[in-house]
């Protein structure tokens, strides 16, 4: 056993590389693409910089895939889930048990959610909690006498997560194009993209003007048959939607106008990514329920769920019954003990304010400067979430040709360089983890800018901005 054990921990990454592709199937990849390159093996992490297998030390300005708010190598989150497992590693909550770190997260989650939320409902991953959210929204319309009221409506190119219910809600043409999705019940309008839908707009008119997209499919549908709204206050996986100021508060007055539950997604803008404790406190709305996942353990161990409003909450409660959803993971107790840990360090280290106030705005100014690079057609934050359009000619706004995948050439760059930032089509995006001071966020700028000049390297010698 051990000796097993000596060999594997020896091994090179060519063997890593090989054993990977034989029999690891990887989330959202071409298999056989992969297994001709060679996965990346990360070995280990410090605050916000990984290690891979090779021992190059990479810049993680993804925050793992945005989830690691309290950056790496925190020992409060060891000591909890060690502690944890060692006392009761799990019990279940289904048959009138609970387990104490479930109750206290439970209190603690009310305590730094806004004041409409005084109830959970956990589940294993933000996918789970949005599957979550479509059967109680539905169970609330038809307890209160309203089944027809079944259709959520959401965004395309909003992404809410990979189980059936989950990918439904997104709006990925890729994902809806495997497996028969969406489910019945499900719509999306356009989402609230400026640069590609109202360009020729203030941004403040064309935030109306998105949200009205909602009225506008409301009365298509009919306002009795529509149950709920449910967005990311910034889209994430999308490519980092930032929407004008004006859209939230639309939203907000078209649902309250129509009855209709407003869900918002917070997996990703959820503790304190977007310079408050959610993304509905930045966008001035007040949401019915609020999914979350991610942030809540800064990803050191599995834990999702939906925080439930007392509009809802109430119906449930008093008025429900047996409501027949869950999982064998809802309130797991390590997860849960973790999660305690993770947002009590949060507020030790003021982590909110410390983007709030501090790194937030520091990002936000490198951001506006790198406006000034040829490639650059926009660049915009959001509390530690970041964009940066890359386009062919910045005067005109011009798009580089479907077939140069730009986003794909600059993103090589940066592996190459030591940084982790993301592509989605011709929109590279950062969310560091929150831990990150300025010092950090110079040395990140400076990557970015040094990738960005040898992207416009490339593209000059392909003649691609012809
Ligand atoms: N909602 C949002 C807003 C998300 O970003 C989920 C739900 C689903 O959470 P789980 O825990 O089930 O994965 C997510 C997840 C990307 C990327 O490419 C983003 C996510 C997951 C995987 C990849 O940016 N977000």
């Amino acid at each position: 056993m051990n000796a097993v054990l000596t060999s594997r921990s020896e091994r090179t990454t060519q063997e890593w590389q090989a054993a990977d592709s034989a029999h690891f199937l990887h989330p959202f990849t071409d298999f056989q693409s992969l297994a001709r390159k060679g996965s990346r093996i990360i070995t280990k992490a410090d605050n916000i910089y990984l290690t891979d297998s090779d021992g190059h030390k990479i810049l993680d300005a993804m925050s793992g895939l945005w989830c690691v708010n309290v950056g790496y190598g925190q020992q409060a989150l060891v000591d909890a889930a060690t502690k944890q497992m060692k006392e009761l590693p799990f019990y279940n909550a289904f048959f009138q048990t609970a387990t104490t770190p479930a109750i206290e997260l439970a209190e603690l989650l009310c305590e730094v959610t806004p004041p409409q939320f005084n109830h959970v409902f956990f589940s294993g991953s933000g996918s789970e909690g949005n599957d979550t959210v479509v059967r109680m929204v539905r169970r609330y319309w038809d307890i209160l006498g309203q089944p027809e009221r079944q259709v959520i409506i959401s965004r395309k190119n909003a992404y809410h997560g990979s189980t059936m219910a989950g990918a439904s809600l997104g709006g990925m043409s890729g994902m809806h194009a495997q497996g028969g999705l969406p489910i019945p019940g499900i719509t999306h309008i356009e989402q609230p993209y400026w640069w590609e839908h109202g360009r020729s707009m203030s941004k403040d008119a064309f935030g109306i003007k998105a949200a009205g997209w909602l009225e506008e499919r409301i009365l298509a549908i009919g306002a009795d048959k529509v149950a709920a709204f449910i967005g990311e206050p910034v889209q994430g996986a999308g490519g980092v939607i930032i929407p004008p100021a004006t859209y939230w508060p639309e939203i907000q007055r078209i649902c309250d106008k129509y009855g209709i539950l407003l869900v918002t997604d917070e997996v990703i803008c959820g503790f304190g990514r977007t310079g408050h404790w959610w993304g509905c406190e930045t966008m001035g709305v007040r949401p019915d329920l609020m999914t979350f996942a991610k942030g809540v353990t800064s990803g050191y161990v599995p834990l999702g769920g939906v925080m439930v409003g007392d509009r809802v909450s109430k119906v449930l409660v008093e008025q429900g019954g047996e409501f027949n959803h869950g999982y064998t993971y809802s309130g797991h107790p390590v997860s849960c003990a973790v999660a305690l840990a993770n947002i009590r360090l949060i507020q030790q280290l003021g982590l909110v304010e410390h983007v709030h106030d501090d790194v937030g705005p520091y990002l936000a100014e490198h951001f506006a400067v790198l406006r000034d690079h040829p490639l650059v057609g926009d660049a915009e934050t959001c509390g530690l979430m970041g964009a940066i359009l890359l386009v062919k000619d910045k005067n005109l706004g011009t798009a580089f040709a479907e077939a140069v995948d730009i986003g794909m050439v600059c993103r090589g760059h940066c592996f190459a360089n030591g940084l982790i930032m993301r592509a989605v089509g011709d929109r590279m995006i950062i969310a560091p983890p929150l831990v990150i001071t300025r010092a950090q966020i110079d040395e990140m700028m400076s990557l970015i800018r040094r990738c960005l000049d040898l992207t416009l390297a490339d593209a000059k010698a392909q003649g691609w901005l012809a």
